[in-house]
């Protein structure tokens, strides 16, 4: 899998609260992002300590990894986060996501993923999982709220076409957000 990934500071901050952390292992790959709550040093803090927390989980399932990373993170900020597994063998992708980060699958059968309401560290819900079939070329976008919305008016056609790190570079150009730590991933 090839991945493009994107990301800057909130405008004149230079700590960024989000964090990106990519596993490959045997023929799979979990993708997290990471969204440190607030802005500047201690939403850094946070989303480090989290992605520290899920290198050391990252095999045990998303339940188990997202309760790891609730009671890590209790004396921090607390951060959002959405999780992709995909595994290659089975040609299937799963997410799981708390708050607000935007997973989408493009390709054969498209696919908006739905994160739940909570914080990581403070108010964490009953994880849920959503599994689909991937197939060889289709393409994930992971993004955190420091992207647009405005963002699903890119084209799709030209997201399953182009390089994916030339993809996730014009992406966080056009619709990154000044007041927030912006990020994305584009990956197949
Ligand atoms: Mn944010």
């Amino acid at each position: 899998m090839k991945f493009g990934i994107a990301s800057r500071p909130r405008h004149g901050c230079k700590y960024n609260g989000d964090t990106v952390l990519i596993k490959e292992f045997d023929s799979k790959v979990l993708i997290s992002m990471i969204d440190g709550l607030g802005h500047g040093e201690f939403a850094a803090v946070a989303s480090s300590r989290c992605k520290k927390c899920i290198e050391e989980h990252y095999e045990s399932g998303f339940s188990e990894i997202f309760r790891n990373c609730d009671l890590e993170l209790r004396k921090t900020n607390g951060v959002v986060m959405g999780m992709m597994f995909i595994d290659f063998e089975q040609s299937s992708i799963t997410y799981a996501g708390v708050g607000n980060i935007s997973a989408r699958l493009l390709g054969t059968k498209p696919v908006h993923f739905i994160s739940r309401d909570g914080i990581v560290g403070y108010r964490l819900p009953k994880i849920r999982e959503y599994k689909h079939p991937y197939i060889n070329g289709d393409t994930i976008l992971l993004y955190s709220d420091g992207i647009s919305s405005r963002v699903v008016k890119y084209s799709a056609s030209m997201i399953l076409k182009q390089d994916v790190q030339a993809t996730a570079d014009e992406i966080l150009k056009l619709y990154g957000k000044d007041e927030d730590d912006a990020t994305v991933i584009v990956a197949r």
